[in-house]
């Protein structure tokens, strides 16, 4: 074979992938299930550049040179596993299979496990960036073998996105399931930042006031500034698009029921197996299952709130100041949390993660995408064993120059009556870290009333129980 990569499974995805590819110059092998899928890739784009088609599956394994690197971009789930099922055998000791989808890093890590045994290195690739990333240079999160990636790692930086500095935006992130893993927590800071906006939004129209159209134009000046992200650049463009048929506010006309595909679920649901606090992406799920819960809203429409107290124009320009400091805190505490989460995982799995290089790969070609994240990247560079991001110099700066107004936003919230759970949550967060004293202390200590659980003393090593239904004495139990 000649091909130096092949891409099996030619939806959007699978189809960008390859001729991202093809346009940099590397011949691709290219297979779909339907045949079909197949011809229109060719037919459509075979002229981009070297194009190798396969009908079936050893006609795309003999189109690809030694050691052979296939990318398999179908549905997540079952059907990944039927694919691997179908090629695996027609493959020898040394070959790379890819898995580019959606895939959960346990599964990830299963694959790799099983295919170890006959030779094969397993990679899971977490793809960010949509269809318009696979085209035109996705952020790339590569797991797997180290000697995977000396195969692999070269053509994955041609093809991928390219930080402002000109740093590809990809790199081995750790063995096997750990680039699924880092992609699952970047779409739980996807949720984050998100919510964040929304909410900032949401306090923007009925705290202070403005129009969709205000807003936008509110947007565009915070992105010039620490701000500058793709998601708010968005954000700014759908504020001010206006429905054509009803030449009604957009936002105004789309349902308030936001859906998910699950990488935000999984993201909380993996941080409470390892204990993370990830209380900003907990809460940008539940925000969203909320949202859906039609019947329970409409129940709740005239539950009783606080009266309206409408802002004045200047108090509206200063509290729309305040709420961008709000934001920028607690952007700031969602990425500490994701980064925690991040930590955690590769402790847990032993991945060796280097999360300074996680934020360098998300700069470009992904739907996180910010100024913010050279910040990020240049703490750790300062600081590789940073505990927290908090305790980072300057965003610790940052965040005690923003307090002030974060607190009186997340005050504000609660005075007038609306929702913001992620800037609420995040203040919550800050706060209990920063406690000299949690009432953690009472919590044990009912524990050891109801459970006889046992706590730890503050003066003094071992655990103890105190003889509750007894005379109260204290006794030494470990
Ligand atoms: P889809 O997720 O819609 O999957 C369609 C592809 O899967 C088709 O090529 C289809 O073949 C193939 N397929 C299925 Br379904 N079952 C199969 C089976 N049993 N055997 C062989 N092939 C099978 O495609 P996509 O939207 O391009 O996404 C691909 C992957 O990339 C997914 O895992 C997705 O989560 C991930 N991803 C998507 C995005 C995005 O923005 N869409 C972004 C990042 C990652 P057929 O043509 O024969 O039906």
């Amino acid at each position: 074979g000649t091909a130096q990569i092949g891409v099996t499974g030619l939806a959007v995805m699978g189809r960008n992938l390859a001729r991202n590819f093809a346009r940099n110059g590397f011949t691709v092998a290219v297979h779909n299930r339907t045949a079909a899928r197949t011809r229109e890739l060719i037919e459509g784009f075979g002229t981009e550049g070297s194009f190798v088609p396969a009908e079936s599956a050893e006609e795309f394994v003999a189109a690809l040179e030694r050691p052979r690197r296939l990318i398999i971009m179908v549905k997540a789930g079952d059907p990944t596993d039927a694919v691997i099922e179908e090629f695996a055998p027609l493959l020898e000791p040394g070959d790379v299979i890819i898995d580019g989808g959606n895939a959960h890093f346990a599964d990830t890590r299963r694959r790799e496990r099983e295919l170890r045994e006959a030779g094969i290195h397993f990679v899971g690739v977490g793809i960010s960036g949509g269809e318009e990333g696979a085209l035109h240079g996705p952020s790339i999160m590569p797991g797997g073998s180290r000697e995977s990636y000396a195969s692999l790692g070269p053509l994955l930086e041609k093809i991928a996105a390219k930080a402002p500095d000109g740093t590809p935006c990809t790199t081995h992130i750790g063995p096997d399931g750990a680039g699924h893993f880092v992609k699952m927590v970047h779409n739980g800071i996807e949720y984050a930042d998100m919510q964040l906006i929304a909410e900032a939004y949401h306090l923007l129209r009925e705290v202070a006031g403005y129009s969709p159209a205000k807003i936008a134009e509110t947007f565009r000046g915070w992105n010039t500034g620490r701000l500058d992200s793709y998601l708010i650049e968005i954000t700014a463009e759908v504020l001010a698009h206006t429905d054509a048929a009803t030449g009604q506010p957009f936002v105004d006309i789309v349902a308030d029921r936001a859906e998910q595909k699950g990488t935000g679920r999984w993201t909380v649901q993996i941080a409470l197996d390892l204990g993370v606090p990830v209380s900003g992406i907990a809460e940008a799920v539940f925000a969203r299952s909320l949202s859906g819960h039609a019947e329970l809203r409409a129940a709740s429409r005239d539950l009783p709130g606080p009266t309206p107290r409408p802002l004045g124009d200047e108090e509206a320009a200063r509290f729309a100041d305040q709420v961008e400091q709000a934001l920028y805190a607690s952007k700031i505490v969602s990425y500490t949390q994701g980064f925690h989460q991040i930590q955690a995982g590769s402790d847990a799995y032993d991945w060796g993660i280097d999360p300074g290089a996680v934020a360098s790969i998300w700069r470009a070609g992904c739907i996180i995408r910010a100024a913010f994240l050279d910040r990020i990247r240049a703490a750790y560079d300062t600081q590789p064993e940073l505990p927290s991001l908090l305790s980072d110099k300057q965003f610790a700066e940052e965040i005690g120059a923003a307090q002030d107004d974060w607190r009186a936003v997340v005050a504000d919230t609660a005075r007038q009556g609306v929702p913001a759970p992620g800037f609420a949550a995040a203040l919550a967060y800050y706060d209990a870290l920063r406690a000299r004293r949690l009432p953690a202390a009472l919590t044990q200590g009912q524990r050891d009333f109801f459970g006889a659980h046992t706590y730890r003393r503050t003066d003094r090593d071992g655990s103890f129980h105190t003889l509750w239904g007894g005379d109260r004495s204290e006794e030494r139990t470990g």
